[in-house]
């Protein structure tokens, strides 16, 4: 899905209004490439996590945001559901995310809160929406535009987590310029064949402070004179982040033994 092909068309107009007739000639070269859900020539990856029901799982935000850099993709981050959440619970939210290497915006797909803005973002882009089961991706498309019309699902009372509402992925043209792509929610992402040395390119803030690490093949673990652990915490990288990036990494050396 996504591919982009070089097509002769023949003249003929299959239907009324329908699309022209032709020849699939070649495949043109991909731009990249997503594994789950399979979709080629992504420029934009949005990830819409739920503030509350579910609670946002931000390791996963990190593992997706790994995954955006590898495939060259930019990505965003929607905060969706502020509705349920007080001014000052949603200050302390923010307060933690900063600083954040990403745009992100708050959304609520219930009240239309930050749809204009997710509107701009999204023209002529192709955007997959990922994210939890239940954090509200296929509401927040329905919010950008009403006549897509994709099923949604309330969350289980009990847990509290969706109910694996979206079964398809589809590409869905948008009004104006652009597509987007609604996926099933998921709770595990794999890192495949990823080397824990080329773990810091893909976090931008790390990768842009290793310049002055004492060490130029420094991994940003434990070794003297490095200016990522120095800067952890601080308002060049965010502490949380930080704490994910040393997890993963001990996950891929892990993998390796
Ligand atoms: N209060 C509130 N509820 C929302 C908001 N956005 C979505 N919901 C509700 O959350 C539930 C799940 O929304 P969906 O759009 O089905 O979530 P999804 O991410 O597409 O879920 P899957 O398809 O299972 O991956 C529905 O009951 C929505 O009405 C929001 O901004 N605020
Ligand atoms: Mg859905
Ligand atoms: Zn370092």
């Amino acid at each position: 899905m996504g591919d982009r092909v070089l097509f002769s068309s023949t003249g003929a107009v299959s239907e009324a209004g329908g699309p022209r007739e032709g020849i699939v000639e070649e495949q043109l070269p991909r731009r990249n490439c997503l594994y789950r859900p399979r979709v080629a020539n992504v420029d934009l990856l949005v990830l819409v996590m739920a503030l509350k029901e579910p609670a946002p799982d931000w390791q996963l935000a990190s593992r997706l945001f790994v995954l955006a850099e590898r495939q060259e993709m930019k990505a965003l981050l929607c905060l969706n559901k502020t509705d349920l959440l007080s001014a000052d619970e949603l200050a302390e939210v923010t307060g933690v995310l900063e600083p954040f290497p990403y745009p992100y915006i708050l959304t609520s797909a219930l009240l239309g809160r930050g749809v204009d803005t997710l509107k701009v973002r999204l023209q002529g882009a192709v955007a997959v929406f990922a994210g939890p089961s239940g954090s509200g991706k296929s509401s927040l498309l329905n919010a950008v535009q009403p006549g897509l019309s994709l099923k949604t699902n309330a969350v289980s009372e009990k847990v509290k987590r969706g109910r694996h509402t979206t079964r398809t992925v589809e590409l869905l043209p948008l009004e104006g310029n652009g597509a987007v792509v609604d996926t099933p929610g998921f709770s595990r992402l794999d890192f495949y064949d990823l080397e824990p040395e080329h773990l810091p390119a893909y976090f931008p803030e790390i990768k842009l402070r290793a310049a002055q690490c004492a060490f130029n093949n420094c991994c940003h673990i434990n070794e003297p004179g490095c200016a990522v652990r120095e800067a952890a915490g601080s308002a060049q990288i965010n502490g949380l982040r930080y704490e994910h990036y040393k997890l993963f990494f001990q996950e891929l050396l892990d993998r390796r033994k």
